[in-house]
């Protein structure tokens, strides 16, 4: 059996445990890979892997190994493969256990940028070692989409949920311009019920309902709008709660992949960089997913996602968006199968690390 080390560090949010978890789980299943996960925050990967016990150094979980990672671990033998998440530093002690023929990966954030295609795949040294760059990305010439192998047949059994309004999950950064949409969503002729997991937006959310707070299990209405708060989800559950929505809101980097999976009109809101790093990133994603979408429905999705990356967000927007929805769920569908013709990360990465190995690259 294969055996691949993944190191993560949780920076910040759950982007890093988000990706790096899903992607253990699809080495392991798919491609029977031996992995250990080392994870220096067990409490943030918890909220994700409700079953992980905090308290135990090393646990498996899902057939992955997962260690937890701190400043005193020590290392007895470095795996054939090493996977560094987002420069996330690998320890020093493990460093000088790997060996000149050792792989190093280092997975790199997604961007639809068109620079990705001509840094994939690079490589840079460091001393003996050679430490290979593996970015993910939206053509055959990146490294892919995280995407497991079951995931169109299961979206496509899921039914429809007839006449109970427009079903909208919301998942973003605390700086969006929240309360503008659900006045937008309150006002609107449409009946909208939306789900909102347990995250720092709460108190925005509250305000909007002028309450002191609000906690999972409640739920607020007024006027068209049903606001439904959830408890932070296992991973799998909002998976789940992505598929089963019409319109998503998500953020960051997995939710993103995740929402583009789940087939389901999404808007995407970029983690926030200095110098508008980010609105580049949005810009790129926007012309590479909506090339060949319908004039009308192309600026009005182009539009709800400058205004939510921005302060405020016009009602006419939201309401816009609502009025070409049956186009835009077509084409983000016809997206979806696109995107998932091409080849998935897990795999790309293990053809990239089996040509490493035989000296093909
Ligand atoms: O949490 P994020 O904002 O993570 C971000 C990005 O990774 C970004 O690239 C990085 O620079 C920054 O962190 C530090 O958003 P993301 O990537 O969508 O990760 C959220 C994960 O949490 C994803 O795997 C889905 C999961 N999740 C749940 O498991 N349950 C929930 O209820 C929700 C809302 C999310």
């Amino acid at each position: 059996m294969k055996r691949y080390d993944i190191f993560c560090k949780i920076v910040d949010n759950f982007g890093d445990i988000g990706v790096c978890w899903r992607l253990a789980r699809q080495l392991h299943a798919e491609h029977s890979i031996t992995i250990t996960l080392w994870l220096d925050d067990l409490s943030v990967a918890k909220q994700l892997i409700p079953t992980l016990n905090t308290h135990q150094a090393s646990q498996r979980i899902d057939g992955i190994t997962i260690c937890h990672w701190h400043a005193d671990s020590q290392f007895n033998q470095a795996a054939e493969v090493v996977i560094e998440a987002f420069g996330c530093e690998l320890p020093e002690q493990y460093l000088a256990l790997m060996q000149p023929q050792s792989i190093w990966i280092n997975l790199e954030y997604l961007s639809a940028e068109n620079w990705v295609a001509d840094f994939h795949g690079g490589n840079s040294k460091r001393g003996e070692l050679t430490r290979h760059f593996f970015f993910p990305g939206f053509n055959a010439n990146t490294g892919g989409l995280i995407r497991e192998h079951h995931i169109a047949k299961s979206h496509q059994q899921l039914a429809k949920s007839a006449n109970d309004g427009v079903k909208v999950s919301l998942f973003c950064y605390p700086n969006a311009p929240i309360s503008d949409l659900l006045h937008a969503m309150a006002t609107g002729t449409q009946a909208i019920q939306c789900y909102v997991p347990a995250t720092s937006v709460l108190p925005k959310v509250a305000t909007f309902f002028s309450q002191e707070n609000v906690q999972a299990g409640d739920v607020l209405t007024h006027q068209n709008l049903t606001v439904t708060i959830l408890p932070f989800l296992s991973q799998a559950d909002y998976d789940d709660l992505l598929a089963s929505c019409d319109i998503n809101f998500v953020r960051g980097e997995d939710s993103w992949i995740r929402a583009i999976w789940a087939a389901k009109p999404f808007i995407w809101q970029p983690y926030w960089q200095t110098e508008d790093s980010h609105i580049i990133k949005l810009n790129a994603f926007l012309d590479v997913f909506y090339a060949d979408c319908d004039h009308s429905a192309k600026n009005t999705s182009t539009a709800l996602h400058y205004a939510w990356s921005s302060a405020t967000l016009p009602e006419q927007i939201w309401q816009d968006y609502l009025s070409n929805i049956n186009t835009i769920t077509d084409f983000t569908l016809a997206q979806c199968s696109q995107l998932a013709a091409l080849p998935d990360l897990a795999s790309n990465l293990v053809i990239f690390i089996e040509k490493l190995r035989t000296n093909k690259i």
